[in-house]
């Protein structure tokens, strides 16, 4: 271990913004299990009032938060704030959640003693984070987890360490111990070697579903570590009757594209009845051709910024290529204005032609469009995916919504709302490929705790009733 050095760039420059020796993950799950029993002893309060100072942390930082955030991720400062917002917002949703999902009660006023229901923490969680929210995500696993009492070994996406590191110094200031949470630098091999370490009790995961797939492989014969997988989505976005076709199109346009499409709940597949197509495609083409795509400090603000590096660039592009080598009829092609920068134009593409349509999350701007011309068709349509995240249907009846919201496969589902921007407040998972059932934001304090159920007198008193001689 503790060779190789990770570097984070600018993905709106391409200069270097932080560099770090991986770390030694032996040496930091030791030290994390060895704090781990003195911080699962403290009494909820302290732990609750520890994560209280947390957010004050990061809101007297607020502004140098989301500063880093946009340039590690190249998303505009507007957006970062929102990201630094968020955090913020997640303890006290994660307090009440605590207190409504996993908290101690006595269950019944039982005749001899009590019957108490309780939570005990798992241990060590190992928390892997991912590029696009490198604060809120990763933070709405830290929480909950510190709530319930585990220590943390924190392992920031190898292309956003810088904001990992900042995060945590939010936590340190705050006054939980360096070694309660802690940071693991590292890339994949770093990553791997601590979910299937011994002293690991957890894993808290947000990604891939490739990444997430291989580790839950990587622990599929040690199931007495909880496993949190919040992975990807291939997400359809329906059109039905509308008058309101400007809003639909903007409704497509935010599903689609805010975070340059790197969102797991963004819509990839927009699905639209025949009779409406030509006015909601038009008008979907003529907003994104309006999307100003910028560096994060740029004025004026731009909608989205770059995917998170040339990598991703050049996959997506290729991606393009090969639906459109395939069937596909380019409604707006991508673009990539600089050969050496990771900026990529909203792109839009019929794929309705094509025989076989890969079922594969595109991570970046890139939206899909699919003619039908019955709900049935839609709804078929909505559901040719092994991943089940989110799904948004735009217009429509109110029994068209209800058999949309029957029938459709996801975790999140939405009525004239986009795929995105989930609320923390509500549980945030999918089945299928996007999960394994797991959810995350509010039901997150379920994976933090486990239940035991106690029956419990002060004093030994018993009697044998039935079949016992006389003594
Ligand atoms: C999104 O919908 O783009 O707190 C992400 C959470 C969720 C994340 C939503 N609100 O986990």
């Amino acid at each position: 271990m503790a060779s190789e050095d990770i570097v984070s760039f600018e993905p709106a420059t391409g200069a270097e913004l932080w560099r770090g020796r991986a770390g030694d993950v032996d040496e930091i799950v030791a030290r994390a299990r060895r704090a781990w029993p003195a911080w699962a002893a403290q009494p909820l309060s302290t732990r609750m009032e520890l994560v209280r100072r947390f957010a004050n942390e990061v809101r007297k930082d607020a502004e140098a938060l989301a500063t880093l955030i946009a340039r590690e991720t190249g998303k505009p400062m507007w957006e970062a704030r929102t990201e630094v917002e968020s955090v913020v917002a997640k303890v006290e949703i994660s307090i009440r959640a605590y207190a409504e999902r996993t908290s101690q009660r006595k269950l019944d006023s039982a005749l001899q003693g009590t019957a108490a229901l309780r939570h005990k923490p798992h241990g060590v969680m190992a928390v892997l984070g991912p590029y696009n929210f490198p604060a809120h995500l990763p933070n709405g696993h830290i929480v909950p987890a510190l709530i319930a009492g585990n220590a943390i070994v924190f392992k920031p996406s190898e292309k956003t360490p810088a904001v990992g590191e900042a995060l945590l110094r939010c936590f340190h200031r705050a006054g939980i111990s360096a070694a309660v949470i802690q940071l693991l630098v590292g890339g994949p091999e770093g990553g791997k070697a601590l979910v299937a370490h011994d002293g690991i009790d957890g894993v808290l995961f947000t990604g891939s579903a490739h990444a997430g797939i291989a580790i839950n492989r990587k622990l599929a014969a040690n199931p007495a570590k909880i496993v949190a997988l919040e992975m990807g989505g291939n997400n359809p976005i329906v059109v039905w009757d509308t008058p309101k076709i400007h809003d639909a199109a903007i409704l497509i346009v935010q599903s689609a594209f805010t975070s340059a499409g790197q969102r797991c709940t963004a819509a990839r597949r927009l699905i639209v009845k025949d009779s409406v197509y030509e006015a909601v495609v038009t008008e979907v083409k003529r907003l994104a051709d309006r999307l100003i795509v910028g560096a994060p400090f740029d004025e004026p603000s731009p909608f989205m910024g770059p995917v998170i590096d040339n990598n991703a660039a050049d996959g997506l592009t290729e991606s393009f290529l090969y639906l459109l080598g395939h069937g596909g009829k380019a409604i707006k092609h991508m673009a990539r204005p600089q050969d050496d920068k990771p900026f990529l134009s909203p792109a839009i593409i019929d794929v309705t032609a094509m025989k076989e349509r890969p079922d594969v999350e595109l991570f970046g701007p890139l939206l899909q469009v699919i003619r039908v011309d019955d709900f049935d068709a839609a709804i078929a349509e909505a559901n040719a995916t092994r991943f089940g995240l989110s799904a948004s249907l735009i217009g429509g009846t109110p029994a068209d919504y209800n058999r949309f919201w029957a029938n459709v496969r996801a975790g999140v589902i939405n009525w004239n709302r986009p795929t995105n921007g989930a609320s923390s407040a509500a549980p945030f998972g999918g089945v299928g490929l996007s999960g394994n059932h797991r959810p995350s934001a509010y039901y997150a304090a379920d994976y933090c705790a486990y239940p035991v159920a106690s029956t419990e007198m002060d004093q030994p008193r018993a009697s044998i009733g039935v079949g016992l001689r006389e003594g």
